[in-house]
Parts: structure tokens; sequence; C-alpha cells
């Protein structure tokens, strides 16, 4: 997995505001949440991954093994239950909250950049990030 250990900022977002208000954050985390450019690492440590999302906004670190269901305090401070798993070069994320939206994540892994698309019922943001 040669993407492991690098670092992605991100360079391009549609639709963030869109995609947080169906997950159902409040007006003013999405302010500062839509002012901040995220930096994205994903590192291994043993037999867990760990996805590293850090802005002057909030940083979280997401720790999983593939395939096993994990409890995820997600940026907006909700607790959910999540799943993720490896196809190729692609990290697939499925997002259960207590309200049972069902949110995915699928952040795909390349040489120079990331791509991120996250859905949630039928509203799509992406969200494009370099290399650095
Ligand atoms: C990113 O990786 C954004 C991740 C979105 C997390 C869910 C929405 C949080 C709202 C504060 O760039």
């Amino acid at each position: 997995m040669e993407f492991v250990g690098k670092k992605y900022k991100m360079v391009s977002s549609e639709n963030f505001d869109e995609f947080m208000k169906t997950l159902g954050v409040g007006l003013i985390t999405r302010k500062a949440a839509n002012a901040v450019t995220p930096t994205v690492e994903l590192r291994k440590d043993g037999d867990n991954f760990v996805l590293v999302t850090s802005s002057t906004f909030k940083t979280t670190e997401v720790k999983f093994v593939p395939g096993q269901e994990f409890d995820e305090e997600r940026a907006d401070g909700a607790k959910v239950k999540s799943v993720c798993t490896f196809e190729g070069n692609k990290l697939k994320q499925v997002q259960k909250g207590n309200d049972g939206l069902e949110v995915t994540y699928v952040r795909e892994f390349g040489p120079e950049e990331m791509k991120a698309v996250m859905t949630a019922k039928d509203v799509t943001c992406t969200r494009v990030y370099k290399v650095q």
C-alpha cells in the first residue's frame, strides 16, 4: 500500500455544506468546517490503520481494522459506528448514526491525489486532495 504515510492536502470541495446539512450539522459548526482545508494521512500501526484528518477546526483519528465495526466520534461530535474496507487503492467507509442515517465515504488514493466521495441520502460531496 504505497499511499500509506503520504500526506494529502485538500484543493477542492463540492457540496460539502449540503452534505453536512444532511448529516444534521448546525450552522456554526458548518461555517467552521467550511473554512478549513484539511490534510489527510493514512497510517499503519500493527494490525490497525489510522486515518488522520487534520485542520485548525479539528483533528480526527479514525483507527480501524479492515472489516471490523468500531465506534467513532465524528468531527461534528456525533457518536457513530463505522466499518472500513479496502478495494484496491480505495478505502470505503460505511458509517451509521443513532438516527439510522447511513453515510458512505469512498477515498481513492493515488500517487498525486486522493479523491473522497461522501454520500448521505441523495447528497454527494466530492473533495480532492493533492499530495504534499
Ligand atoms: C474530510 O475528510 C471531511 C470529513 C467529513 C466528516 C463528516 C462531517 C463533519 C462535519 C463537521 O475532509
